[in-house]
């Protein structure tokens, strides 16, 4: 397996990037561990964050196969969060109201996974297609009468479906966009594939909420690009689309925005004004990340001083959240089973596997109580207060929970 680096802009093949962190070489998020590899060095690979001076988008510099990470046994299933079904559910629903769905309509979801999202069109009698290379989470969907392509989405796909007759009136891409190479291809196939007065939906986590909340550990392998406002302004200005609408959700995945675009120019001003207030903040300016690599240093060094003080006074502590995100922040904090005896997490996918790298144990729930551990530092915080609440029998019992971003803080 190996990891090539970049010299060109994914967005608009400019030359000069400039890179502003280094988290050192980390194993892929996702790549979870049988526990009879326990004993072996997981590959491991730069994890080095550039901004580019043509177009401000923000980027990782070495890329990894997609095959690698999102086919080969990746375990990724949407439905494990009750938070994020509901607003999947309150998207699809203002979808089919504002843009007036019916039987005679298409959505097709790019990354469609387990068809949580899908699903809610699908009972409103709305004909739907899913995208996703992930074999087990398309096969999911199927079950669940979601119709699923088991291929990665590019404009090559999307030239094979215009030719077969089919155009989209809504094209939903969730949290996908960030973790694709070939950006250029993918917005020129949502174009391609979108109806004339069609529109695509796009959410990601925003660049500038990353900074501004210290969100170091959402860098993987599995996300390419990093995303502001202006930077998919450019994008799509380059690639056949416009950028029409904006909303924000501050509290989805630590700081979501949703793009509108369409095929048609037809600018709002939530864009105006988000574009006015990214210029107003430097978020397109390599200025804004200047200081963010001291900042991740001193949250690796706040959250080791906690839990080492925390564990030499005989505490036990376990984690809550087999996160992607918890492969980055264990593994660039050198967090092992010397502080963390184990993980929690409702995938069944990934219970009895080990986390990557780090390899400490992952377990259900239900370990939480069987052990009664002092501390839970809570790795999938974007979802704290849905764990928080599902966990009030541990906290009754005594138990803490901590959040380890921005600073590290107990929170119950
Ligand atoms: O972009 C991506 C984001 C959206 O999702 C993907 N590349 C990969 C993935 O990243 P992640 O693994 O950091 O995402 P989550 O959704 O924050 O991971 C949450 C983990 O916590 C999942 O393994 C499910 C688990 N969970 C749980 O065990 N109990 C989640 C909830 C809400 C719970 O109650």
């Amino acid at each position: 397996m190996s990891a090539a680096r970049i010299t060109r802009c994914r967005a608009c093949g400019s030359a000069d990037l400039r890179p502003f962190l280094s988290l050192g070489k980390t194993p892929l998020a996702d790549a979870f561990v049988e526990p009879e590899q326990a004993g072996r060095h997981d590959p491991s690979f730069p994890l080095e964050v550039a901004w580019c001076a043509g177009c401000t988008l923000v980027q990782i510099l070495h890329e990894i196969p997609p095959q690698q990470l999102f086919v080969d046994n990746y375990l990724y299933f949407s439905s494990f969060s009750d938070e994020l079904l509901a607003h999947s559910r309150a998207h699809a629903e203002q979808l089919i109201t504002d843009r007036r769905l019916d039987g005679d309509s298409l959505v097709v979801e790019i990354a469609s996974n387990d068809g949580y999202l899908l699903k809610n069109f699908v009972e409103h009698g709305i004909e739907v297609l899913g995208i996703d290379p992930a074999p087990g989470q398309a096969e999911a969907a199927r079950a669940i009468g979601v119709p699923t392509l088991a291929q990665f989405f590019g404009v090559e796909v999307a030239r094979g479906l215009v030719a077969d007759g089919v155009r989209a009136d809504v094209i939903i891409a969730n949290n996908v966009m960030a973790h694709v190479p070939d950006l250029r291809g993918f917005v020129q196939g949502m174009a391609l594939l979108l109806a004339d007065d069609g529109v695509v939906t796009i959410e990601n986590p925003w660049v500038r909420d990353l900074v501004r909340k210290g969100e170091f550990d959402t860098i993987y392998h599995e996300h390419h690009s990093y995303f502001s406002c202006t930077s998919v302004n450019n994008l799509m200005r380059d690639n056949g689309l416009s950028l029409n609408d904006v909303e924000y959700f501050p509290d989805l995945h630590g700081g979501t925005l949703r793009w509108h675009c369409g095929r048609r120019r037809n600018v709002s001003d939530r864009v105006r004004t988000m574009l006015a207030l990214e210029a107003d903040e430097g978020v397109p300016s390599l200025e804004h990340y200047a200081s963010f690599s001291q900042r991740v240093d001193e949250t690796i060094e706040s959250l080791l001083a906690m839990l080492r003080q925390r564990r030499s006074a005989g505490r036990r502590i376990a984690a809550y959240g087999a996160a992607a995100k918890g492969s980055t922040l264990l593994n660039t904090s050198g967090i092992g089973t010397e502080l963390i005896d184990f993980v929690v997490d409702r995938n069944v996918h990934k219970q009895g596997l080990l986390v990557p790298g780090v390899h400490i144990p992952i377990r259900p729930p239900e370990a939480l109580l069987d052990e009664q551990p002092d501390d839970v530092v809570i790795l999938a915080w974007n979802f704290a207060e849905e764990i928080v609440s599902q966990q009030a029998e541990y906290v009754r019992r005594g138990g803490t929970f901590i959040v380890p971003i921005p600073e590290p803080k107990v929170i119950t």
